[in-house]
C-alpha cells in the first residue's frame, strides 16, 4: 500500500518512526507477517476480548507522545464521581445492593479531541488509514471508521496518583488504547472477559467483581508503546488506584466506529467532559439506538 499519499498527515514525524513497521508491517496486508498478526489477534479476541500488540510504537515514539500530552494537560476535563457499571442512575425499585445500585469511585479525566494540535503524533497514529484496516482485520471488520464524535474521537484517559477507573462497560463495541505513560505501581487494566450479552446483563457476575471477587477477571501486563484491543461494551472493565508515588498514567484511547458519523450521547458526553457541542444536541434529537443495553 502507498502510505505517501495526498492524505498524509501534518505530523513532521514520519509513521515510521512512530510505529515500529519492521516487526509490525501493518502497511503490508498481503505479507504472511501480516496475516499471522491478524490471525493471532482474533483468537485472542475471540476467546478474551481483547488483543494485545507489544510495543507497536518504536520507543523513540513515547518521548515525543509523552511531551505532547504534557503540552495539552491543560485541556484535561478532572472530576471524581461515583457511578455503577452503567454510568446510570441507580434504581429504587432494585435492591440496595443489586450491581445498578452499586456505586464506586471514578477519579481522574479526560483530555478531549479538540485539545490535540493538528500535527500531533498520536493523532497521525490514530488516523493512519493502514491501522485502521489493520485493527478492523482483527476485529472481523469490513471497515472501520475514526469515532466522528467531535470531543471523544481521540483522547488522554489520565490517572493521576490516587485516582481509579472504576468497573465500567464502554459505550463502543470495542476500544483501541496505547499506553504512554505507566504507573510505577497501581493503575492496572483489569477486565472480566465477555461477562455479559446484548440478551444477558448477567448482574450478578457484575456483582461479583464489585464485591472483589476477581475469579472472572485478568490483569494486563501493559507496557508503554503497546495497543491494546478491546470489546469494552461486554466485558466489565477498570483501572486500579494508581499509587500516591507513581507519576500519572497517560493512554490514548483510539475510539473507531464500524460506520462513519457517528456522534457519542449528550448526557454521557456532559458527564465525561463537563460539556458539549451543538453537534452532540443534534445527533441526540435524531437518534435510534441499535440495542437495549443499559447506558
Ligand atoms: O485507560 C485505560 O486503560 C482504559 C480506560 C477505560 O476503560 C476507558 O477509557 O473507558
Ligand atoms: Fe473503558
Amino acid at each position: 500500500m502507498n502510505t505517501t499519499t495526498s492524505t498524509q498527515h501534518p505530523c513532521p514525524t514520519p509513521i515510521s518512526a512512530l510505529i515500529d513497521l519492521e516487526r509490525y508491517p501493518v502497511d503490508q496486508p498481503d505479507s504472511a507477517r501480516y496475516a499471522a498478526l491478524v490471525a493471532e489477534a482474533r483468537t485472542t479476541l475471540d476467546a478474551e476480548g481483547c488483543a494485545v500488540i507489544p510495543q507497536l510504537l518504536h520507543t523513540t515514539a513515547l518521548p515525543i507522545m509523552s511531551a505532547e500530552i504534557l503540552g495539552i494537560r491543560p485541556f484535561l476535563h478532572e472530576s471524581k464521581i461515583h457511578i455503577n457499571p452503567y454510568f446510570s442512575e441507580g434504581d429504587p425499585s432494585l435492591p440496595d445492593d443489586h450491581a445498578i445500585n452499586t456505586f464506586a469511585e471514578r477519579s481522574g479525566g479526560f483530555i478531549p479531541r479538540d485539545a490535540f494540535d493538528a500535527t500531533s503524533a498520536i493523532d497521525a497514529v490514530y488516523q493512519w488509514p493502514p491501522l485502521l484496516a489493520f485493527i478492523a482485520d482483527c476485529l472481523g471488520l469490513p471497515e472501520i471508521h475514526c469515532y466522528a464524535d467531535p470531543l471523544a474521537g481521540l483522547t488522554i484517559n489520565a490517572l493521576d496518583p490516587g485516582q481509579q477507573f472504576a468497573w465500567h462497560y464502554d459505550t463502543n463495541d470495542f476500544a483501541v488504547t496505547i499506553l504512554v505513560d505507566e504507573a510505577s505501581a497501581g493503575g492496572l487494566f483489569q477486565y472480566s472477559p465477555n461477562i455479559r450479552s446484548s440478551g444477558d446483563e448477567n448482574f450478578d457476575g457484575v456483582r461479583a467483581c464489585q464485591d472483589e471477587d476477581l475469579a472472572t477477571v485478568q490483569t494486563l501486563q501493559l507496557r508503554p508503546g503497546d495497543l491494546q484491543i478491546f470489546r469494552g461494551r461486554f466485558s466489565l472493565h477498570r483501572v486500579t488506584r494508581v499509587a500516591p508515588e507513581s507519576p500519572p498514567r497517560h493512554t490514548a484511547v483510539f475510539a473507531y466506529t464500524e460506520k462513519p458519523d457517528v456522534i457519542g450521547r449528550l448526557e454521557r458526553t456532559k458527564q465525561l467532559f463537563g460539556r458539549a457541542l451543538p453537534a452532540h444536541e443534534e445527533a441526540e434529537r435524531s437518534r435510534a439506538r441499535s440495542d437495549e443495553l443499559k447506558d
